[in-house]
């Protein structure tokens, strides 16, 4: 089980190396941001004759492609080529996880915006303009858009998987209390700033460059190398940085690179293409949408004694991440509490809507709301409040989940108890109480929402990285990583790790662009994990490095390894400074003929998981933490504001409190978006209607609750996270459903006929509605 002792080794090491991390840092990328200067795709500055790419897609959702007439599209002055499936050399194949997608459709199109051909020309503009001179005729089809449709006529994507603990119908039996009920959760835009795009480049003998807006660069590599039938080692994919990924583009960000590469392949020459918002909000898959239905059953004294649900995911129209998303929302069904007895279902539901993805949080959101809905139901019907229920259930040390894993270092309580004292929980009732007694016309809601979340990708052999560190004879150092930049902070934060091992000022470290000729055979930047996998083994390299120059420093000082450190630049025998400094260093080992070089690769250890029983130990470990959030509703409109988000949230020790504050933050943003004011819509004819900033509602600075307020919870954190600093990425995006329970109370305080419901997200129509339903005026 312990494959990776020497990583353990390590972190022992650097522990002794007790390094100054405490103090908040900057992203090292805001210096660039603000001046605009940071490099996108769009950036890239492009060869003389370098075509531009625009995708036509299909205009309905289902249906057999009778005829394209691409005739006057072709005779565009401009228009260089179109490509179709009939151009693609290898495979028109790019499903991950199961080969069901094709890069271009054939006789039949499954969701509005499935790509048809890629039009190339000399300008984009051109290109949008042949577009429209494409004619195409479609023989329709009946179109499936909700998952409940896809499994009345058996249209899934695989075989529904079901975690069991326990026995949860003999459970029922014994239960003081059971409730049943149905909820719904709908999709989310990813809305990452920099849309969708790739810019492809011919190199010597067949090679491709390709620098890609993607969190996976060897799944672009790979998929490229398949659709093309080339070898991989043909495809070179580059990231500078992403503007926003959240998951849209760990996988989604393929196709379009792939589509570049294609038409690179035939032109032999650049070819750039990025979607426009339209394109991209059409032709995009987004979180799923989830219809579910749970039991649950409590005792007299309000523990929850069996939980049961199926979840009915819509996938879309081919599989994508699907399943691996439905496997989380098993994972993180019960959240942050302990269920003895457990049987939990997903299906992955085929439907007409363009493939729905990763995004922040994979199916472990979807899954929590549904048993904060069921929470929330049982506290009405037994009269009780959702505090009492949730508090009398949170997971303890060496606690069970349905999937086998034993809780370890939990810190539910702890979380909970310290966010109620801090910020004097039994006040904050109060006032929301006295506030509702003396006003009629607003009235406040409040919610406690605690959030458990596991970090390893669910998928455990995605667990490993990979660090190539440079040091070069100036002394200077260069880094390649697997991990993409995305705005999440994990250039800095392996800056940070690299400058304290060797000692080094900040300014020494350079992080390199994400590249597969430096760092091959990645994971993506996915699952919270990018800074744990790729900082262990940057830390891993380093260390490597650094022995080696103890070595170097030791005999040239004649003392021996053990006794050097190294100290802001210069060596150190045990405490006393020596005149070598770090450069003088560097040379010497130069001389020497040290390797300055180091290739570390990081696996984590402990994880395994086994599908055939559904048991097993996926995480490495766990994020908890609680939030409360306060609202208040103005009940003659039915919109809201958020008063007040306090939080308790687990960093184990953070390396770079800023970045992970701004990580807390941006999560609870976008998680309170999901919940309350997010819409997406499609028609019955599965036509995206949200297809624009206009009718798509995100939150702006004005919906931002006016206090947000992030205490770090002490604790040790975890050996498995990087230097103790524990995943920050997805984990607080959930506490975001606290808000749409807290708005629910509001109405509740204004309209005691009101029925609970668990439809989100919950808009300000529904809540105008929920006001005054059952004629309460
Ligand atoms: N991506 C993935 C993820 O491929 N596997 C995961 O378990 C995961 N979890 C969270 C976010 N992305
Ligand atoms: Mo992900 S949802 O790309 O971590």
């Amino acid at each position: 089980m312990h494959k990776n002792k020497s990583n353990n080794e390590l972190e022992s090491q650097l522990d002794a190396v007790s390094i100054a991390l405490k103090k908040s840092i900057k992203n090292l990328d805001s210096y660039t941001h603000v001046r605009g200067e940071s490099l996108y795709v769009d950036d890239v500055n492009i060869r003389q004759g370098t075509f531009h790419a625009v995708v036509f897609d299909s205009p309905k959702a289902h249906g057999k492609i009778k005829s394209v007439d691409y005739s006057k599209a072709e005779a565009l002055e401009g228009v260089e080529r179109i490509f179709t499936y009939k151009d693609i050399p290898g495979k028109n194949q790019i499903g991950g996880i199961i080969p069901d997608e094709p890069l271009f459709a054939e006789d039949e199109v499954h969701f509005w915006g499935m790509p048809i051909a890629l039009i190339v020309a000399e300008t984009e503009f051109i290109a949008r303009k042949a577009r429209d001179l494409i004619e195409i005729e479609i023989e329709e089809l009946p179109v499936i858009t909700t998952g409940k449709q896809a499994k009345e006529k058996g249209s899934l994507i695989t075989k529904p998987r079901s975690f069991v603990l326990g026995d949860p119908e003999k459970a029922f039996k014994d239960c003081e209390y059971v409730f049943e009920g149905e909820t719904f959760s709908n999709g989310q835009e990813h809305l990452y700033i920099e849309a969708q795009g790739a810019y492809a480049e011919p190199l010597e003998n067949g090679t491709i460059k390709i620098t890609s807006s993607t969190q996976g660069p060897t799944a672009v590599q790979r998929t490229t190398a398949q659709v093309l039938g080339v070898a991989m080692h043909k495809i070179e994919v580059d990231v500078t940085r992403l503007g926003g990924g959240f998951g849209g583009k760990e996988d989604q960000a393929t196709p379009w690179a792939v589509m570049a590469a294609l038409a690179t392949y035939h032109l032999n020459q650049s070819v750039k293409l990025i979607l426009n918002r339209h394109d991209d909000l059409r032709m995009t898959g987004k979180r799923h949408p989830y219809e579910s239905t749970y039991k649950i059953g409590l005792s007299k004294d309000l523990k929850i004694l069996a939980y049961e649900a199926e979840f009915l995911q819509n996938a879309g129209a081919a599989a994508d991440l699907s399943p691996a998303v439905a496997e989380r929302t098993l994972f993180h069904a019960t959240n942050s509490y302990y269920v003895p007895n457990v049987n939990v279902t997903v299906a992955s539901c085929k439907t007409n809507l363009p493939p729905n993805t990763a995004f922040r949080g994979f199916g472990g959101p979807q899954g929590m709301f549904v048993i904060e809905s069921a929470i929330a139901k049982a506290a009405h019907d037994i009269g009780v409040t959702p505090r009492a229920i949730q508090e009398a259930n949170l997971l303890d040390e060496n606690d069970v989940f349905s999937y086998g894993q034993i809780a370890k270092k939990v810190e539910a309580k702890n979380s909970w108890e310290s966010v109620k004292s801090i910020y004097n929980i039994e006040a904050i009732e109060r006032e929301v109480e006295e506030f509702n007694n003396s006003n009629s016309a607003y009235k406040k809601g409040m919610a406690l929402m605690p959030i458990c979340f596991g970090i390893s990708f669910t998928n455990t052999p995605m667990n490993h990285a990979r660090a190539l560190v440079h040091i070069y004879l100036d002394g200077s150092v260069g880094i390649s990583t697997a991990a993409v930049e995305m705005g999440q902070g994990v250039n800095t934060k392996m800056m940070q790790i690299a400058a304290n091992v060797f000692s080094v000022p900040y300014e020494k470290i350079k992080i390199e662009t994400t590249n597969t000729t430096r760092v091959a055979n990645t994971s993506p930047s996915a699952a919270s994990s990018t800074a744990d996998l790729n900082g262990k083994a940057t830390l891993k390299a380093c260390n490597a490095l650094l022995k080696r120059l103890k070595t170097v420093a030791a005999t040239y000082l004649k003392v021996t390894p053990e006794q050097i450190t190294l100290k802001d630049e210069f060596v150190y025998i045990k405490a006393k400074k020596t005149q070598l400094e770090w450069t003088q260093l560097i040379s010497m080992a130069m001389l020497e003929r040290v390797a300055l070089t180091e290739n570390a690769h990081y696996a984590t250890p402990e994880i395994h998981f086994d599908k055939t029983r559904e048991k097993g130990h996926p995480f490495a470990y766990h994020v908890y933490g609680t939030a409360i959030i306060t609202t208040t509703v103005d009940c003659t409109r039915g919109t809201y504001k958020f008063d007040s988000v306090k939080i308790v949230h687990d960093y184990g020790k953070s390396m770079s409190k800023g970045i992970d504050l701004g990580q807390v933050e941006g999560a609870l943003v976008q998680g309170i978006g999901w919940m309350t004011m997010e819409e997406i819509a499609y028609n019955d004819e599965g036509k995206l209607l949200s297809n624009a900033l206009s009718t798509y509602k995100i939150p702006d600075i004005f919906s931002v609750p006016k206090i947000v307020e992030t205490v770090p919870l002490e604790t040790k954190g975890h050996e498995l996270a990087i230097l103790k600093s524990k995943a920050v990425g997805e984990p607080p995006l959930m506490y975001g459903i606290g808000a749409y329970f807290a708005i629910q109370n509001a109405i509740k305080a204004f309209n005691p006929n009101y029925d609970l419901k668990f439809h989100a997200p919950i808009t300000p129509e529904k809540v105008l509605m929920g006001l005054y339903e059952k004629n309460n005026i």
